[in-house]
């Protein structure tokens, strides 16, 4: 039975008036919606942002030197000199993937000039030599291998070159972006280009006017999600030293102008910049061994499983990446000793890390941004990067408790920064109580993508991480909890 025409208008009328002021509620919501935190700027691009989670990855050297026990090739060695007999890339790259290493940056030219592929642009190569009668060539077989692997493949190309005739004239420039057209075109995806600084021209040796633009240009055209790495950028610096590791206090951001590849002043890319106006974030370079090409009489030199942990706690740990020198040996092979320490490394950092505590823990805070689920201190103990916990604008200090139902053994926090919205925090401690006090267990000053950090191992009910200053609003994706020495 319907209604009296009227009534039924008045009713359609009201549902109408009821609808609209329901949806009128949930625009202006959604319009007064919290915003999440502003991005401090620097902030990293998408490619930093993929170069931050590689982490942990190897360099070979690899060429001439390997042959003549040289570290840096004079220029004038026979190609003939270049015959690995049983080179297999895929040996190598089975191994870096068995450490967890995510990707391979081989020394494609080196300063002695060599390259490494059968490049046209010089007659110094690969298919000079003797190996593979002529028609070898490296950076194919390794990038076929860390594909079929899935690893990245990456280049180094040394711009000071010892052989090419060009070589201090404005001609080389367009030499060496050739030769980098050349591995950028070649052999698919390349995640890292590295620039070396180093110019070990005496006195009265050649002076090459390098045209930086020139080849930053040519990179990002052919190879766009590449990261350049060098003294000053533009996408990843040196760490300033060769021994493996950043500084506790370590920033990703830069002034990148007060620096050049080949800086004498390379102090500060250590620690980075505070409030420096680049995103510029660190990569740690060290041999496993005392050189950076292979050399048999340093097979009982090579750093042990328990070293290269060492150097991963002071460099991934540190808010940089781990680019790890694993230089084949004459065969073309990587030799055992090298083998042995990277499966011990990986045996370690698996047991230390097999079990996150904070996963099974409470998580709370009296400070979080609008009491909004997706800035929720939950966040930090989900297991995921891509969320975080935050706090308001102008609460630049907050704590996360964690808790626990059962106390559990601890040693080691992971922490982690949401960075696509900029580097904030300065200083920041760690506390556990089993009890009804707090004991200090750990204190820091950086995160940024990621700091780990050790203390002796303490029964805790409740374990919280206090950020006692940060440049804007801490925001903050991850809080884990470790027991390596039991683990
Ligand atoms: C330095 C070079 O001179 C060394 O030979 C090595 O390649 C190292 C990674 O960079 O600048």
């Amino acid at each position: 039975m319907g209604l009296p025409w009227r009534a039924g208008c008045n009713h359609l009328a009201r549902r109408g008036a009821v609808i609209f002021a329901l949806l009128t509620i949930v625009l202006m919501a959604q319009t007064t919606r919290l915003q999440p935190p502003p991005g401090l700027a620097p902030l990293p691009t998408k490619r930093q942002l993929a170069w931050h989670d590689r982490q942990f990855y190897a360099f070979c050297h690899f060429g001439p030197n390997t042959f003549t026990g040289n570290e840096w090739g004079h220029g004038t060695e026979d190609p003939a000199l270049f015959n690995p007999t049983e080179f297999d890339a895929r040996q190598w790259v089975r191994i870096f993937r068995q450490a967890g290493m995510t990707g391979v940056v081989i020394t494609a030219k080196h300063h002695d000039g060599f390259c490494l592929w059968p490049s046209k642009l010089s007659t110094h190569t690969v298919a000079q030599s003797p190996w593979r009668g002529g028609k070898g060539d490296v950076l194919k077989e390794l990038s076929d291998a860390c594909r079929a692997e899935g690893l990245k493949f990456g280049v180094y190309l040394s711009p000071w070159d010892r052989n090419h005739p060009a070589y201090g004239t404005p001609a080389y420039n367009q030499v060496f972006a050739g030769m980098l057209e050349e591995v950028l075109t070649r052999y698919g995806e390349v995640f890292e280009v590295w620039f070396d600084g180093a110019n070990g021209e005496g006195p009265n040796g050649k002076k090459q006017v390098y045209d930086w633009n020139l080849f930053i240009a040519t990179v990002r055209r052919l190879q766009p999600n590449a990261c350049m790495f060098s003294d000053s950028g533009p996408d990843v610096r040196w760490v300033g030293n060769e021994d493996g590791h950043s500084a506790e206090t370590c920033w990703s951001t830069l002034n990148r102008d007060q620096f050049y590849p080949g800086t004498s002043n390379s102090g500060p890319l250590t620690e980075g910049q505070e409030g420096g106006a680049d995103w510029i974030p660190a990569e740690c370079d060290v041999s496993i061994r005392p050189g950076w090409f292979y050399r048999s009489s340093e097979d009982g030199k090579v750093k042990s499983g328990h070293e290269l942990v060492e150097l991963w706690y002071r460099s991934v740990g540190q808010n940089a990446n781990l680019i790890l020198n694993v230089p084949p040996d004459p065969r073309g092979l990587i030799a055992e000793p090298d083998r042995k320490s990277l499966l011990e490394l990986r045996a370690e950092l698996d047991r230390s890390f097999r079990t996150d505590l904070a996963r099974k823990a409470k998580a709370q805070s009296v400070l979080w941004r609008g009491r909004d689920r997706r800035f929720a201190p939950a966040n930090v103990s989900d297991g995921r990067s891509t969320t975080y916990w935050a706090t308001d604008d102008q609460d630049h200090a907050g704590t996360v408790v964690l808790e626990w139902s059962k106390a559990v053994m601890a040693d080691c926090c992971v922490l982690q920064e949401a960075i696509s919205l900029g580097q904030r925090v300065r200083k920041f401690s760690i506390r556990g109580s089993s009890g009804n006090h707090w004991d200090l267990l750990a204190e820091g000053t950086t995160i940024g993508y990621r700091r780990m950090i050790r203390f002796p191992r303490a029964s805790v009910s409740s374990l919280r991480l206090d950020i006692e200053d940060s440049r804007a609003c801490p925001c903050i994706a991850n809080l884990e909890v470790y027991d390596r020495l039991g683990g």
